[in-house]
């Protein structure tokens, strides 16, 4: 299916650093298309939820207290075919340092706590994550004119 969709977010470094744009344009320029967008500075306890797989990773707390604490985050949803899995590709390895040249976290940052980016890992948590961030009406359904052009 062509309507997938994944939720994309520019971590605080990465809107620190300026990377919102360049992060936004990479899934744009390979033909994704941006459904939802917004700056938004979380929660503690929403990032916990966010991230509440990894409740008992050691690195839970210091990873929670660091995405409410550094500044806003740009939450996105992009939509397209296997969205999901190549979003995924194109951001990296979780830990930068393993990240092939090319991808965005290979292309742009260095520590693992510092990685720039999210995606979501599978379709069920896409699906969880865009409810979570995003109210029903904040996802716009359009079609891209130049849809036929990607798609064939
Ligand atoms: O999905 P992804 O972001 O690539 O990795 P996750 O295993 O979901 O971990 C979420 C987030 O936690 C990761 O992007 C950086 C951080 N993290 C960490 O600080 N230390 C680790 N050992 C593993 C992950
Ligand atoms: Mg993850």
């Amino acid at each position: 299916a062509n309507n997938e969709r994944s939720f994309i977010m520019v971590k605080p470094d990465g809107v620190q650093r300026g990377l919102t744009g360049e992060i936004i344009k990479r899934f744009n320029n390979r033909g994704y298309k941006l459904v939802a967008c917004k700056l938004v500075q979380p929660s503690k306890e929403f990032m916990q939820k966010h991230y509440a797989d990894l409740s008992s990773k050691p690195f839970f707390n210091g990873l929670v207290e660091y995405m409410s604490s550094s500044g806003p985050v740009c939450a996105c949803v992009f939509e397209g075919k296997d969205v999901v899995k190549t979003g995924r590709k194109m951001l990296g390895e979780t830990n930068p340092l393993a990240s092939n040249p090319g991808t965005i976290r290979g292309d742009y940052c260095i520590d693992l706590g510092r990685n720039i980016c999210h995606g979501s890992d599978a379709v069920e948590s896409a699906k969880r994550e865009i409810d979570l961030w995003f109210k029903p009406e904040e996802v716009i359904t359009y079609s891209l004119v130049e849809g036929p052009m990607v798609y064939e």
